[in-house]
């Protein structure tokens, strides 16, 4: 990152590093470093310490600061629990998930004919999902909402070939903004399934046409937003992880092209390949809009892991 470079916006610090603390510091707190470290941990955390110190000299941060920095982290801890994770959306403020996002798929493959783009995955996921056959719906009890059909199929993106028994997790907001274990008023694992293809790799089920909605903004994150004037709106998204024996799993999301946030994300993971267009659906007393979407998926063999 230049932190002497010029400003185009007037949001970009531009102070010259300070040379008037101890230049031995930083590198000494480095050194303490063992043998028995690993070589990752002795580059990252070495790494991490350097910036730190940097960003910390650079700014001329107050002990003050400092302590109201550790406060943002003590409360982001504090409200966290298995319905929330709060840490996690003080990083998705800052754009952190979707440069490590950026950076796990950039690793990942770098072929050229890509596989799905991947999105972050956001502090809303739950493991176990209901299965549930294909053509259902995921939606119950909630009729405020403009139903859909999506559908579409999961292919190699190599090959081309149909992927048989690929498993697409699926989970949005339902239209007041919440995710069902935000919400005591839905039923448990609303707005949530996991359907499995044929050998076709064909899917579809029925969902809601998605809704704008603000992150939690009664905690650290919104705090943060507050302070930086930013508002706490995502584009309206449904989320997917896709899986399939001997393919590299990717996360992903799909952003409506209509929504008022999909240029202005909150949380910065919108991507071109990732925004569609929800089209009216006629005869069907089911669904007013209908959505494709395909997911190509890399197999294993074609995927260069993320080493980490
Ligand atoms: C969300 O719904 C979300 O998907 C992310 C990434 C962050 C906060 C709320
Ligand atoms: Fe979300």
């Amino acid at each position: 990152m230049a932190t002497n470079g010029a400003s185009t916006n007037g949001n970009t610090y531009t102070g010259k590093p300070s040379r008037k603390f101890d230049p031995t510091f930083t590198q000494r707190v480095i050194d303490a470093t063992g043998p028995k470290a690993t070589p990752r941990i002795r580059q990252v955390i070495g790494s991490a310490i350097q910036h730190i110190h940097d960003w910390a000299r650079e700014n001329e941060i107050t002990v003050d600061e400092w302590m109201a920095g550790v406060d943002i982290i003590n409360q982001a801890g504090q409200m966290s629990n298995e319905k929330r994770n709060e840490g996690q959306l003080v990083c998705d403020v800052l754009g952190l998930e979707s440069l490590v996002d950026e950076i796990t798929y950039k690793l990942a493959t770098d072929a050229k004919d890509q596989p799905t783009a991947t999105a972050i995955l956001g502090p809303f996921y739950r493991h176990d999902a209901p299965k549930r056959a294909m053509g259902d719906t995921i939606v119950f009890g909630i009729d405020n909402g403009d139903d859909a059909l999506m559908f579409g199929q999961v292919t190699d993106f190599k090959t081309g070939k149909p992927i048989e028994g690929a498993v697409l997790d699926v989970w949005h907001t339902a239209p007041n903004g919440l995710y069902e274990q935000q919400d005591p008023d839905q039923p448990d694992f609303n707005l949530r399934g996991r359907f499995e293809t044929g050998p076709d790799g064909k899917y579809n089920f029925y969902c809601l046409r998605p809704t704008s909605y603000p992150i939690p903004f009664d905690g650290p994150a919104g705090k943060l937003l507050q302070l930086l004037d930013r508002h706490p709106f995502r584009p309206a998204h449904i989320h997917f992880i896709l899986s399939a024996p001997g393919y590299k799993p990717i996360v992903t999301q799909i952003f409506d092209r209509r929504d008022k946030y999909i240029t202005n994300d909150s949380v910065f993971a919108v991507k071109d390949d990732l925004i569609v267009d929800f089209v009216p659906r006629k005869g069907d007393p089911k669904a007013q809009y209908e959505l494709q979407y395909d997911f190509r998926l890399a197999s294993y063999d074609d995927a260069v892991d993320a080493k980490l």
